[in-house]
């Protein structure tokens, strides 16, 4: 498996140049005008960080190294001629940049499943947490817990030179990614399955062991699954779990601390963890209206009143998208092909229809439309995967694949530190030209 190492090695010390020209010879190239709203509105905007592996376009939605994700169903290796792509591949193009052959998917299924073995320290790390604690708690202790493993970490302190810091990281992430799988699939059937734990099948892909670890066999989830790893794998790089994995990436931190740091963002509830409060939203209004088959008008005043109490619609708005996230779309498109009324998907369906405009006409929601996490809870749900506090964890391990890529372009680009600096409110008042108010 060392040649797709090779081949990532080969592609990405081709940019070093370029990196270093831009550094040294066009440092000070001014690349626009920073605003007071930009800063005090969550750095929207401000072009802070270098990220390979995917760019999100406001108005066109993600590109990983400039497919689509129509594209990507359409030229990525899949099992099945009309299956769905596997994850395997999305990772090879965001590592290495080009359309992966089949043997190449093969390969890093095979490279994953050896290095799929999790030490006993890690089960028995999760089993002394309480059972009732959250998924992503259990998750993210699990994954800080393998730190104790990491390569690169022992590397670091055996005093190796940074120029084979990429060499130490890629070995860490393979070897992250390929425990996934088992490590979330153990809290699942320890949450909701009385801790009756299923062994993983080495002869499955990544995303179908998964489904097979969770106790789900069939093509249709192993299909649903392999979507879903390959939507949420990556969004580019400000995003907060990509960002925290990067931040703490930057002071030379192991992967594990690094990528255990972005899914504690990814479990706040206006990032990954609104894929859960979609359906906690769904339940309470279908709970109050006492129907499963909700009106457009119930829909909208429910809606109308979820703002008033100060409130988010869950599932709606973007901080970079200004349409339909494309990520909704394709769910949509495959509940269109492989599923016939189902009622919780009729009402997420009803609920695009009728959300936008009431968000739209607050004035103030720059996005009123569908993010990823508005279908995704929808699908899993009738697949039978129901339970809902998990569902932030299946988004962790997709959001592996693009964090940790990234995290091996760091360390062979050899990017430094992050410090941005921060200012006072006076600072601030002193570059609008105002005073403070007595
Ligand atoms: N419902 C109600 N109000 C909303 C809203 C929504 N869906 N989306 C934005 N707003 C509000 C904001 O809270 C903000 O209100 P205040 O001025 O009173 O603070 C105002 O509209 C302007 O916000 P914005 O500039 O449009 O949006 P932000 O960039 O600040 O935030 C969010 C983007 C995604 C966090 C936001 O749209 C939101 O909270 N959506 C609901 C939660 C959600 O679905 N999160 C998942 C996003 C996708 C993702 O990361 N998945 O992991």
């Amino acid at each position: 498996m060392e040649y797709i190492k090779n081949r990532f090695y080969e592609k990405a010390m081709k940019n070093m140049a370029d990196l270093q020209r831009l550094r040294k010879d066009y440092g000070d190239v001014v690349l626009g005008q920073v605003t007071i709203d930009q800063v005090l509105s969550g750095m929207k905007g401000i072009p802070a960080l270098l990220t390979e592996t995917s760019k999100l376009d406001a108005n066109e939605g993600i590109r990983f190294r400039g497919y689509s994700i129509q594209e990507l169903q359409q030229k990525l290796p899949k099992l099945h001629e009309d299956g769905e792509p596997l994850p395997e591949g999305l990772f090879y193009l965001m590592m290495i940049g080009e359309i992966p052959e089949k043997e190449d998917v093969i390969n890093i299924s095979k490279d994953w499943a050896t290095r799929a073995h999790v030490p006993q320290h890690v089960f028995d790390v999760i089993d002394a947490l309480p059972k009732n604690s959250r998924p992503m708690t259990q998750f993210s202790t699990a994954i800080l817990s393998m730190a104790y493993d990491s390569v690169f970490q022992k590397a670091y302190r055996a005093g190796v030179n940074k120029k084979f810091y990429w060499d130490f990281m890629y070995e860490d992430v393979m070897t992250l990614i390929a425990r996934l799988p088992r490590i979330a699939a153990y809290i699942y059937r320890r949450i909701y399955h009385n801790g009756d734990h299923i062994e993983p099948n080495p002869t499955l892909d990544w995303a179908g062991n998964l489904a097979h670890m969770m106790g789900y066999d069939s093509l249709e989830v192993k299909r649903l699954l392999r979507l879903y790893m390959v939507i949420h794998a990556d969004h580019e790089g400000g995003n907060v779990s990509a960002h925290a994995t990067h931040l703490v990436g930057s002071a030379l931190s192991n992967a594990y601390y690094a990528y255990s740091a972005g899914m504690v963002g990814l479990a706040g509830p206006l990032h990954g963890f609104a894929n859960q409060e979609v359906m906690d939203w769904i339940s309470e209004m279908l709970e109050q209206l006492g129907t499963d088959e909700p009106t457009d008008e119930q829909i909208a005043a429910y809606i109308e009143q979820t703002l008033i109490r100060g409130r988010v619609v869950p599932g709606y708005g973007h901080a970079v998208l200004r349409i339909t996230d494309p990520r909704f779309t394709v769910q949509q498109q495959f509940a269109e092909k492989y599923i016939v009324n189902d009622k919780l998907i009729n009402t997420v369906n009803a609920i695009y229809r009728v959300a936008p405009p009431i968000l739209e006409a607050t004035g103030k929601i720059k996005n009123p439309w569908p993010n990823v996490d508005a279908f995704s809870g929808a699908l899993l749900n009738h697949y039978g995967i129901t339970e809902s506090s998990f569902y932030t964890v299946l988004f962790g391990v997709s959001r592996s694949l693009g964090v940790m890529a990234s995290l091996v372009f760091d360390r062979l680009y050899g990017l430094p530190i992050e410090r941005p600096s921060s200012q006072t409110m006076e600072w601030f008042m002193n570059k609008a030209g105002i005073k403070r108010e007595e």
